[in-house]
């Protein structure tokens, strides 16, 4: 399991997005995004780099730290 924080998400729509960009990244099952807590967490089959999470969640317009 891996966590990283997402920014600038303010409803459900915000989390289905991010929800749904995560989901496209190859490898990457179970995303869950906590509106509340801006975390965003998900199983990955071997490890994403920094650099493709950072994009994926920067090209649909929020903040991410990994
Ligand atoms: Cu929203």
């Amino acid at each position: 399991m891996r966590t990283i924080s997402v920014k600038g998400m303010s409803c459900p729509h915000c989390v289905k997005s991010v929800t749904q960009a995560l989901e496209k990244i190859e490898g990457v099952s179970q995303v869950k995004v906590d509106l509340a807590t801006g975390k965003a967490s998900f199983e990955e089959a071997k490890p994403v780099p920094a650099e493709v999470l950072k994009q994926a969640i920067t090209k649909i317009g929020f903040e991410v730290e990994v």
